[in-house]
C-alpha cells in the first residue's frame, strides 16, 4: 500500500490503548481541527486568541448526550504535529471512545494511519527522522535505559551530533569547491591536501564514535544476552530460575533435562538483561542432545556475557574461545555443599584474569537463592556496558547509514593522498553527506518514511 501523504486531511484517532480504562484520550490534529471539535462538541466554547499561545488550552466540557469531558487545545505551531491539535480526554468506556469517533469522522476527519501525528511533526519540521524514530522508541521503552536512550535522542541529542558532523562536511566541501573555482589557474592549489586531510580525519573519528558506540545502544535498547551456560547439572537452570524468581525452567537432577534453550527477560538496576538457558555441554552421540549443545553453542556465540555454571563439589571447566569484547563470569555453584575449608580452598576471588578476557569469579548456592554476588557482577557489567553519557546508536538503520558515510569518507581520504581532482573528491563527500541526511531524513526515499512510520502505533 502507497502511503500518500496528505497534510490538508485532519486526522483523529483513539491515542490511548485499545480497551477499557479510566479515561481515554482523543487526539485530532489539522487545520479544521477546532473547527470540526466544535462541531461535535457544541458546549465547547473556547476563545483563540489571535495570536496563538504557546500554551495549551484546557476546558472541561459536557456533552449532554454522551460525557464530561476535558478538552484540550494546542494551537498551531506549538503543538506536537506543528497544527492545530484538540485532545478530547473522555471516560475510558468502549461506547464512549467510539462514539465520539464516529461524530468526528461523520464532521469531517479521517482516521489516522498509525504514526501518522509523528509523521506530520516530522514533515511540519517539528522534529528530524532520529527523533521521531525515537518516539517510537520511547514508546516502546521497557526499562530505564532504554528510556533514557530514547528520551535522549527524541530531545535531539543525536540530531545535534549529527548536525555538527554536517557542518564539518560542508566546510570541507566549501573548501574543495574553492579548490574546483581555480582549477583554471594552473597548479594553484587553494586549500592545502594535508589540512584536507586531516580534517577528513578529526570527521571520521566523530563517526567512527558514533559507530562504535552501537554495541551499547544495542545492548540498552535489545537487552544485554546472558548466555548461562555448562556441564549438565551444574545447575544452570536452577540458577535462571533463582535470577527471574519463578520455576521458568525445568530442574532435575537427569542429566540433559534442558533441551532447548529459555529466555526470559530479567530487569536490575534498570538494566534489560536476556537470561538464555542452555543445554548442557558435552560431547553425546543423541541426536537431540546433539542440537541441543549446538544452540548452547550459537547462545555463547549471540551473548554479550556468558555464564559459565560449574558444580563447585566438582569442579570442571568448558574450554570456551570468546571474542574480546564478550564478558564472562565463572559461577561456583552448590554452596552449600561446600565445607568451610573447601570454599576457602577454592580461594574465590572477587576478579581475576587479565584485561583482554575479564573473568569474574562468584560462589553461590542457586537452589538456596544464594546468588547476590552473580547479581552485583551482572549489574556492574551491564551498567559499564551500557553506560552511555551522551548519544548512543540504537537504530540499524542509523548504523548502516553512518557506516556508508563512513565509507565514503575512506574514499576521501585515498582519494585525497593519491592527489585525485577535487571534482572526484567531491563527489565522494557528497555521498558522505547525503547518508548522514538519510539518518536525519532529509534525504529519505518514500518507501523508507513508509516502513518507519507504519511501524507506530495508531494514534501516535
Ligand atoms: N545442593 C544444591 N543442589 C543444586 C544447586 N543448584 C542446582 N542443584 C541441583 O542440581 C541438579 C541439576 O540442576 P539443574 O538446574 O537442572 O542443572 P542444569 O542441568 O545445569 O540445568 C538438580 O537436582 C538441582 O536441584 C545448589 O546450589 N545446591
Ligand atoms: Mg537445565
Amino acid at each position: 500500500m502507497k502511503m500518500e501523504v496528505n497534510l490538508s486531511d485532519t486526522i483523529a484517532a483513539i491515542s490511548t490503548p485499545v480497551g477499557v480504562g479510566g479515561l481515554s484520550v482523543i487526539r485530532v490534529s489539522g487545520a479544521e481541527a477546532i473547527r470540526i471539535v466544535k462541531k461535535v462538541l457544541p458546549t465547547w466554547r473556547v476563545v483563540v486568541p489571535d495570536d496563538k499561545p504557546r500554551y495549551p488550552i484546557a476546558r472541561f466540557v459536557r456533552v449532554l448526550d454522551l460525557d464530561d469531558v476535558v478538552v484540550t487545545l494546542f494551537c498551531a505551531p506549538h503543538s506536537f504535529t506543528g497544527e492545530d491539535t484538540v485532545e478530547i480526554s473522555c471516560h475510558g468506556s468502549w461506547f464512549i471512545q467510539h462514539e465520539l469517533m464516529h461524530r468526528l469522522t461523520d464532521a469531517g476527519c479521517r482516521l489516522a494511519r498509525a504514526g501518522e501525528f509523528t509523521q506530520r511533526a516530522f514533515l511540519n519540521g517539528k522534529m528530524d527522522l532520529s527523533q521521531a524514530e525515537a518516539v517510537a522508541d520511547l514508546i516502546a521503552s521497557h526499562s530505564e535505559a532504554e528510556k533514557n536512550l530514547a528520551l535522549r535522542q527524541m530531545r535531539g541529542g543525536l540530531s545535534s551530533q549529527l548536525s555538527r558532523l554536517r557542518e564539518q562536511l560542508v566546510h570541507f566541501a566549501s573548501l574543495l569547491e574553492l579548490e574546483l573555482d581555480f582549477a583554471d589557474h594552473e597548479d594553484l592549489e587553494f586549500v592545502d591536501r594535508s589540512e584536507l586531510l586531516s580534517l577528513a580525519s578529526t570527521i571520521d573519528k566523530h563517526i567512527e564514535q558514533l559507530l562504535s558506540s552501537f554495541a551499547a545502544g544495542n545492548a540498552i535498547k535489545n537487552g544485554v544476552a546472558v548466555a548461562i551456560v555448562g556441564e549438565p547439572n551444574a545447575g544452570k537452570s536452577t540458577l535462571l530460575n533463582a535470577l527471574l524468581g519463578e520455576e521458568r525452567a525445568i530442574v532435575s537432577a537427569i542429566e540433559g533435562t534442558t533441551r532447548d534453550t529459555v529466555e526470559d527477560s530479567l530487569y536490575l538496576s534498570g538494566i534489560h538483561f536476556r537470561l538464555i538457558d542452555t543445554a548442557g555441554i558435552r560431547n553425546t552421540d543423541d541426536p537431540l542432545e546433539k542440537m541441543g549443545v549446538e544452540r548452547s553453542e550459537r547462545a555463547v556465540m549471540n551473548a554479550h556475557i556468558v555464564v559459565e555454571v560449574v558444580d563447585a563439589t566438582r569442579p570442571r571447566y568448558l574450554s570456551l574461545s570468546l571474542r574480546n569484547e564478550q564478558r564472562y563470569i565463572r559461577v561456583l555453584n552448590k554452596s552449600d555443599l561446600l565445607s568451610a575449608e573447601q570454599v576457602a580452598a577454592l580461594s574465590v576471588r572477587q576478579t581475576t584474569g587479565s584485561e583482554s578476557k575479564p573473568l569474574s569469579q562468584v560462589l553461590v548456592s542457586a537452589k538456596q537463592g544464594e546468588i547476590d554476588a552473580l547479581r552485583d557482577e551482572l549489574v556492574d557489567i551491564g551498567q559499564r556496558m551500557t553506560a552511555s553519557s551522551d548519544v548512543a546508536l540504537s537504530n540499524v538503520r542509523h548504523y548502516e547509514a553512518l557506516q556508508r558515510a563512513s565509507q565514503a569518507l575512506e574514499r576521501v581520504k585515498s582519494g585525497l593522498h593519491e592527489g585525485l581532482s577535487g571534482e572526484f573528491v567531491s563527489l565522494d563527500l557528497q555521498d558522505c553527506l547525503t547518508c548522514l541526511g538519510e539518518v536525519t531524513g532529509e534525504i529519505t526515499s518514500q518507501e523508507v518514511l513508509q516502513s518507519i512510520f507504519s511501524k507506530f502505533c495508531i494514534g501516535k
